[in-house]
């Protein structure tokens, strides 16, 4: 890395958190991306942005963006190698007047281009910035526990978000809005990007039955956290899944935590009066 590309704090964010998820062995080869939206302000005291370097197609119309920047991790790249070269296996993207196209401002430097899973994280910020307009994070990993799960469990959003959330006594407070469950659909495609965005009207977790996760949130650090609790609740399932199952948090107790918490939860996804 050189010296001023280090220092700049959205970049080195995402170099830490790319190089974390790799350690916990959820982005094995090209596994999993990220975009992360910068303000303008914030490109702007590091990029001239008036350069363009490359302008590269998008395949959908992303015009809700037009003019917004991205921090994309690169099709092909490796999660393994982010932190020693970012300016390879990163971009930052402008979206452009056209809608169906980004601006290369920086990155990229072989060559290369934005995650092919580009339009399933555009569309969910697209979907999640109406929702939450201080989102700014869309993820997409292979978490180990929860890809596993995916061939073991009912694959329907309500029974899945209650075994998850009777793992670990947090879990309904971190994730109320639940964990929306895909079936196996063909990835790199906008009808897939479309699926996802839709299902992140209701919550910031789209599972991908056996292929990976779509985690949304305001900063890395809250969507990663979001990823790694539902990973925990769904490591606890595959550690106790093949044995008899003596003790649960009872639905009761969930809503304890509920209003102790005071979090808007599913409430159809609980089986009390
Ligand atoms: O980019 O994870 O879903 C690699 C992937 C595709
Ligand atoms: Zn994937």
């Amino acid at each position: 890395m050189t010296e001023e590309i280090s220092k700049i704090g959205f970049i080195k964010e995402l170099c830490a958190t790319a190089d974390n998820m790799y350690r916990l062995g959820w982005d094995e080869r090209n596994g999993g991306n990220i975009s992360y939206l910068i303000p303008e302000a914030e490109v702007k005291q590091h990029f001239d942005c008036s350069k363009v370097l490359r302008t590269i197609p998008l395949g959908f119309d992303a015009k809700e963006l037009v003019g917004k920047y991205f921090l994309v991790t690169g099709t092909g790249k490796y999660f393994k190698n982010v932190k020693e070269d970012p300016e390879n296996n990163l971009g930052l993207i402008r979206i452009a007047k056209d809608g169906v196209s980004a601006e290369l401002i920086w990155g990229y430097s072989d060559g290369g281009k934005f995650t092919s899973e580009l339009p399933a994280h555009l569309m969910s910020h697209i979907t999640r910035l109406k929702v939450d307009p201080e989102n700014r994070v869309v993820m997409h990993t292979h978490p180990t526990n929860l890809l596993a799960m995916t061939y073991v469990h009912e694959l329907n959003t309500k029974t899945f978000t209650h075994t998850l959330w009777e793992m670990c006594t947090e879990c309904i407070v971190v994730f109320p809005d639940g964990v929306e469950v895909l079936p196996w659909m063909l990835c790199g495609t906008n009808e897939i990007g479309e699926a996802t965005a839709e299902k992140m009207n209701l919550s910031r977790v789209v599972v991908w039955s056996l292929h990976g996760v779509y985690g949304a949130g305001k900063s890395l650090d809250e969507t990663f956290g979001l990823i790694e609790t539902v990973e925990k609740a769904a490591q606890i399932y595959m550690l106790t899944a093949h044995l008899p199952r003596i003790n649960t948090i009872k639905d009761e107790e969930m809503l304890q935590l509920v209003k102790r918490f005071g979090v808007q939860y599913r409430k159809d996804f609980l089986n009390v009066k």
